[in-house]
């Protein structure tokens, strides 16, 4: 295929070499600058050697303001997967990749080698700034797996952003999307045998019998991929040489899919007192026969949408109440001799990963479904809780996938006060960078198992956070865990990463210098994390004026109403809020304020709080009026007169936990 636009050559300019001076993030295996800088013809000649490499010749024409350029896969037949070798001389610029994805992964490079506007979608006539470097380029990657995850299910990302999401990765040479595509708060998927998934567990809030959570408390909430757009995310991943990874999550994290179908449960009545009337179990029943033939079903029609070798079937954080509360599970664990209910996962994982493989499928799990050694070895398995338990499957002889929470959790805070999650730790950009099997411990056998790397965001915080949380979140995350997945650690430095990301480098011969790797960032018009957030200036000058808190609930021993009253922390009660609940802040004297911000459920995570409600105010101690309404947990008064009291009166039955937490009131 030849695609000759036009007949003009490109022209060699005669400068000083430069130095190792494009930024190029990842770092390549290796680089020989030649002599000066081609300037561009203005306009496209893109030939393709291969059928094969057509799509990535249309993406180069969409992409590059002009050029000469050969795509090819002659030429790097000796390099590993994925590798590449990009030849930028005067008569013409020569990609030649080991395979699809060497091709791809080489255009990557080339672009890096433009100015930073080649980003920004104007691929008209090039300036005379648009020069390019002699240069000689081979490469390759250190792991065969550079993953992302993005989590749909607790906020839900329109198909439009999650394409956007994978062009971002994959121009950073990231070749695997992990699309977590079920979880409690909702099943994304469209299942043609099972449409009540979708109809009912895409949905949340509102009308649905899915209770909201994480935001939009008093809407339905929602959203779901059909098939036809699955496959056309897919499509669009594969052009970008991204092989797309489903998730359904089991056979824990599963509310959504048994308030759609509840009959997936255990065959027992529960308790209902704690949880405002809702049967929150989301596990699904290990005995129940039936369960299997609609899995083999599910997992069919996912198979077929997913071109992936591999299915990953979850596995994490199995509320095993529900098993040992199950008759037909306690009999199951008599007949197969198992004393501990936790073990009843690994012949759930057993039954599931067969009819993955029964569709042409290997499985990948989490790291605690291989936690009994029981599941076999041909199985993927995730190391995510832990550093610790991510050297430990892949010491027990599983693939492994790295994302231990400590250092690929990007929904973990990028510092101190920073947004996000904090259970794994800060995760700042320099810890992602830092990330070494062999300096870290793992043993040289585990490090042989090891497939790579892949950073999460999981999703609880998105709603609050916005649309820009995603890429807050992910970039420039994102770029030290391509270089990590990329260059192993001997080819790796951390000032020198620091500098290619933040700094231009100049170029001779009075050209534009080259821009930083943040500027690209920009270009791509991706709404990066660019410094460490300032505090509110306010927060310092809060007053804490003498108050009483009571409360309609009661507060659990360890975190008793006087952390409120004593503004020193947050309390926590023993029930959820229910219809009428009510918490009352009661001052020794009226409070003159210009600003009073009441605040319930976690700190950082819009959960366990009070979702619906009024707010009432009292100037007088014993006459209410409502000032406000609860939203987003939250709600804020700018009262013109003193305070004597504010109250909360709940008007919803339930939040989603079996507890209310209580945030001390920020008076200012
Ligand atoms: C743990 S990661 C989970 C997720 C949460 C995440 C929050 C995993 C397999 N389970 O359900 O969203 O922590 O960081």
């Amino acid at each position: 295929m030849n695609r000759t636009l036009g007949i003009f050559g490109a022209l060699a300019l005669l400068c000083t070499a430069p130095a190792a001076a494009q930024n190029l993030i990842p770092q390549p295996v290796s680089v020989e600058w030649g002599e000066g800088f081609v300037a561009l013809i203005p306009y496209r000649v893109i030939e393709a050697t291969h059928g094969e490499l057509a799509p990535l010749a249309d993406y180069l024409e969409g992409a590059i303001p002009g050029g000469r350029v050969r795509l090819t896969l002659d030429g790097a037949s000796d390099l590993p997967a994925g590798g590449y070798r990009l030849t930028v001389a005067p008569e013409r610029v020569v990609v030649a990749g080991r395979d699809y994805g060497g091709v791809w992964n080489g255009i990557q490079t080339l672009m890096q080698l433009f100015p930073a506007e080649v980003y920004s979608g104007s691929t008209g006539t090039p300036s005379a700034q648009f020069t390019l470097p002699v240069v000689t380029i081979e490469d390759w990657p250190a792991m065969e797996y550079r993953g992302v995850m993005l989590d749909v299910a607790r906020t839900f990302v329109p198909k439009e952003q999650v394409m956007r999401l994978i062009d971002n990765i994959a121009r950073h040479k990231i070749n695997k999307f992990h699309w977590h595509l079920a979880d409690d708060e909702g099943w994304r998927i469209e299942i043609k045998s099972y449409p009540r998934l979708t109809e009912i567990g895409a949905w949340r809030g509102g009308d649905s019998p899915v209770f909201p959570v994480y935001g939009e408390w008093d809407t339905k909430y929602g959203g779901f991929y059909t098939q036809d757009e699955i496959r056309e995310v897919v499509a669009y991943a594969a052009v970008r040489g991204v092989e797309v990874i489903p998730e359904i999550d089991l056979p824990g994290h599963s509310r959504a899919a048994a308030i759609a179908y509840p009959e997936i449960l255990c065959g027992y009545t529960p308790d209902l007192t704690a949880s405002g009337g809702y049967d929150t179990r989301n596990v699904w029943c290990v005995a129940r026969e039936e369960n299997y033939a609609m899995l083999d079903s599910i997992i069919r029609e996912v198979a077929a949408l997913f071109p992936s070798k591999t299915f990953h079937l979850g596995g994490d954080e199995v509320e095993t109440g529900a098993w040992r509360a199950c008759p037909h599970c306690k009999a199951l664990m008599a007949e197969r001799g198992i004393t501990d209910a936790a073990r009843l996962q690994d012949i759930f994982m057993a039954r599931v990963i067969e009819i993955a493989a029964r569709h042409g499928k290997n499985a990948g799990v989490w790291n605690e479904a291989a936690a009994g050694g029981g599941i076999a070895r041909s199985t993927t398995v995730w190391g995510w809780e832990s550093l610790a338990a991510a050297k430990r499957v892949a010491a027990d002889g599983y693939p492994t996938v790295v994302c231990a929470g400590e250092y690929f959790y990007f929904d973990m805070r990028q510092s101190p006060r920073d947004i996000g999650h904090i259970w794994a730790g800060i995760v700042t950009l320099e810890k992602v960078y830092s990330f070494s099997p062999a300096a870290l411990g793992f043993t040289t056998a585990a490090q042989a198992n090891l497939r790579g790397v892949e950073a999460t965001l999981f999703h609880e915080l998105g709603l609050e956070n916005g649309p820009g949380y995603v890429d807050y979140q992910l970039f420039p995350r994102v770029c030290a865990l391509a270089e990590v997945g990329w260059a192993p650690a001997t080819r790796r430095s951390w000032d020198d990463f620091e500098r290619r990301l933040t700094q231009r480098s100049p170029r001779p011969g009075g050209f534009d210098d080259a821009p930083s790797h943040l500027e690209r960032l920009a270009a791509m018009g991706i709404a990066y994390r660019a410094a460490e957030p300032v505090p509110d200036p306010g927060l310092a000058r809060l007053k804490t004026p003498a108050v009483s808190f009571t409360s309609s609930m009661t507060a659990r021993e360890r975190d008793p109403f006087s952390r409120v009253s004593g503004y020193s922390g947050a309390a926590r009660t023993t029930r959820s809020v229910g219809e009428g609940d009510w918490l009352l802040w009661t001052f020794a004297e009226p409070v003159t304020a210009s600003r009073i911000d009441i605040k319930t459920g976690y700190d950082h995570l819009q959960r366990g709080g009070v979702p619906v409600g009024r707010v009432e105010v009292s100037y007088d101690g014993s006459t209410f009026e409502t000032a406000a309404r609860m939203h987003d947990l939250k709600a804020t008064l700018t009262p013109d007169r003193p305070v004597k009291a504010i109250r909360i009166v709940s008007e919803s039955p339930y939040n989603g936990e079996t507890f209310t937490i209580i945030q001390p009131l920020k008076i200012r």
